[in-house]
C-alpha cells in the first residue's frame, strides 16, 4: 500500500476543531483512495506562503522525516507553483485535496455523464499545472514525480488538452439530450437496484460488505479494474437485488469539483430504492442528512428513501425509528436483519396478484410466467390455460398482453 502524509495549514480565521475535522475527512478520503496514512502535520500561519503554502522551513523539516516513496497530501488546493516548489523541497510527490478527490471520482464514475464531467475536471485541473518544472502526477497510483517536458512539447500538450475539453463539452451536451429522453421512458430494472448514499465515512462500504457478505470488497483497492461497487444482495425468500455503493458526500468539497461530484452521484437516479446511510455518532449528523436530501432533490432523485441510522454501537442510548427506517450497526451486525426485511418488504409490496390467459400457442410465455412469478392457481380450459399469479412490477409489464 502506498504511504501518505497529510498536511494542513491553520490560517488566522480557523479554529482548531475545524482544521482537525477537515484533516480527519482527508484521512478518510486517502483511505478510500487506497493509501495508508502514516502521519499528519499541522502548521499555524496567518496566511499561506505564496511560494510554498506552508513555511519553507517547515517544508524542509517534513521532507527530512517522510519515508521514501510516500506521497504528501495537502488539505487545501495548492497553486501549480506551490505544488512544484513543495515537491522540490520535500523531494516527494505532492498532491492536494482536489487531486485526491478527483482520483476517487474517476474510480466511481460509471455513467457517461459522470465520466465526462470527471475528465473535464481533471483536465481543467491539469491545464495550469503543465509547466516545465516540478511534479506532475497523472495518476495517484503511479506515485512518482517526473521532470516536466520541454516548452514546445508543452504548447502541443496544452493545445491538445484544450481541444479535448471542447470535445468533451460537446459530448456532454449530446449525452444530456439522450439521457433526458431515456429518463422520460425509463423502464424498470430487471433486477431491482438499491443504492447506498450518504457522507464519506458514514459506513456505506462497511454496510455493503456486511449485507452482501462479500469478502473481496473488504480489501478494496480503489484502482482495481473490476467494479467493486455493485454487489448482489439476497434479501430472503429467493429474492435478490443489486446493491451499489455510490460516491460519498464530502464536507469540504473544492468548488471546482461540484459539477463532477453531482454527475458522479447522478447514477442514483437509476436506482429503484435509496438507502441513506447516516452516521448517528457524528455531531453534525442532522445537518449532513439535510444536505444529502437537498442534493438528491436537486439531481432529480425521486426514488423512495429508507434512512439507515448507522453506528448505533457508539450511542450511549437506544434509538427508536419509524419503519421502514432502521437503526443499525454495520460493525456489530445489529439490526441488519431488520434492514434486509425492510428492503424485502419494500419490493414485495409492489407485487400484485393478476390473472392471465394463454392459448395453446402461447405456452412458452406461460412457462416464462411460471418461472418468474409465484403461481396461485392454474386452470386448463378447451382453449388454453388460465393462470393466477403474484408478479413483480417488471413481470406485470411483460405479461400485460395476456392479462384477462
Ligand atoms: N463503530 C462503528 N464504526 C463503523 C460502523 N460502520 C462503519 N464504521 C467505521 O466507519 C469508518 C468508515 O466506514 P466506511 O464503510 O469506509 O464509510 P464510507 O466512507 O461511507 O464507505 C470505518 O472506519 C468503519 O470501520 C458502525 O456501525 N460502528
Ligand atoms: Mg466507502
Amino acid at each position: 500500500m502506498q504511504k501518505a502524509y497529510l498536511v494542513a495549514l491553520q490560517q488566522g480565521h480557523q479554529r482548531d476543531w475545524e482544521v482537525d475535522d477537515n484533516l480527519m475527512e482527508l484521512a478518510e478520503l486517502a483511505a478510500d483512495a487506497g493509501l495508508e496514512v502514516v502521519d499528519t502535520f499541522k502548521q499555524k500561519r496567518f496566511t499561506p506562503d505564496a511560494g510554498t503554502f506552508i513555511g519553507k522551513g517547515k517544508a524542509l523539516e517534513l521532507g527530512a522525516v517522510i519515508e521514501p516513496d510516500a506521497v504528501v497530501i495537502f488539505d487545501d488546493e495548492l497553486t501549480p507553483a506551490q505544488q512544484g516548489n513543495l515537491s522540490d523541497l520535500m523531494d516527494a510527490p505532492v498532491i492536494d485535496r482536489t487531486q485526491l478527490i478527483l482520483d476517487i471520482f474517476a474510480q466511481r464514475a460509471h455513467t457517461n455523464e459522470g465520466k465526462i464531467q470527471v475528465e473535464l475536471a481533471q483536465l481543467n485541473y491539469l491545464l495550469p499545472r503543465l509547466t516545465g518544472k516540478g511534479t506532475l502526477l497523472s495518476r495517484l497510483g503511479g506515485g512518482i514525480g517526473t521532470r516536466g517536458p520541454g516548452e514546445t512539447k508543452l504548447e502541443t500538450d496544452r493545445r491538445r488538452i484544450r481541444k479535448r475539453i471542447a470535445d468533451l463539452n460537446n459530448e456532454l451536451e449530446k449525452v444530456r439530450r439522450v439521457r433526458a429522453v431515456q429518463r422520460a421512458g425509463r423502464e424498470r430494472n430487471e433486477v431491482p437496484l438499491v443504492a447506498l448514499v450518504g457522507y464519506t465515512n458514514s459506513g456505506k462500504s462497511t454496510l455493503m460488505t456486511a449485507l452482501t457478505g462479500s469478502e473481496t470488497y473488504a480489501a478494496d483497492q480503489l484502482f482495481a479494474t473490476l467494479d467493486p461497487t455493485v454487489r448482489r444482495w439476497d434479501v430472503g425468500d429467493g429474492r435478490w437485488v443489486y446493491l451499489s455503493d455510490t460516491v460519498g458526500f464530502i464536507r469540504k468539497l473544492p468548488h471546482t469539483l461540484v459539477a463532477a461530484f453531482r454527475a458522479t452521484l447522478e447514477e442514483v437516479t437509476y436506482a429503484d430504492l435509496l438507502l441513506h446511510v447516516i452516521d448517528v455518532s457524528h455531531p453534525q449528523a442532522r445537518e449532513q442528512a439535510d444536505a444529502v436530501h437537498e442534493v438528491l432533490k436537486e439531481i432529480g432523485a425521486v426514488q423512495p428513501v429508507i434512512c439507515v441510522y448507522n453506528k448505533i454501537d457508539l450511542l450511549p442510548h437506544r434509538m427508536e425509528t419509524k419503519a421502514p427506517d432502521t437503526a443499525v450497526s454495520a460493525k456489530t451486525g445489529e439490526n441488519l436483519a431488520q434492514l434486509t426485511e425492510a428492503v424485502y418488504d419494500f419490493f414485495a409490496a409492489q407485487n400484485s396478484v393478476r390473472s392471465y390467459f394463454f392459448t395453446f400457442h402461447q405456452l412458452s410465455e406461460a412457462n416464462q410466467l411460471r418461472e418468474r412469478a409465484r403461481i396461485i392457481a392454474e386452470e386448463f380450459t378447451a382453449e388454453g390455460v388460465k393462470i393466477t399469479a403474484e408478479v413483480e412490477p417488471i413481470m406485470a409489464s411483460i405479461m400485460s398482453p395476456f392479462e384477462n
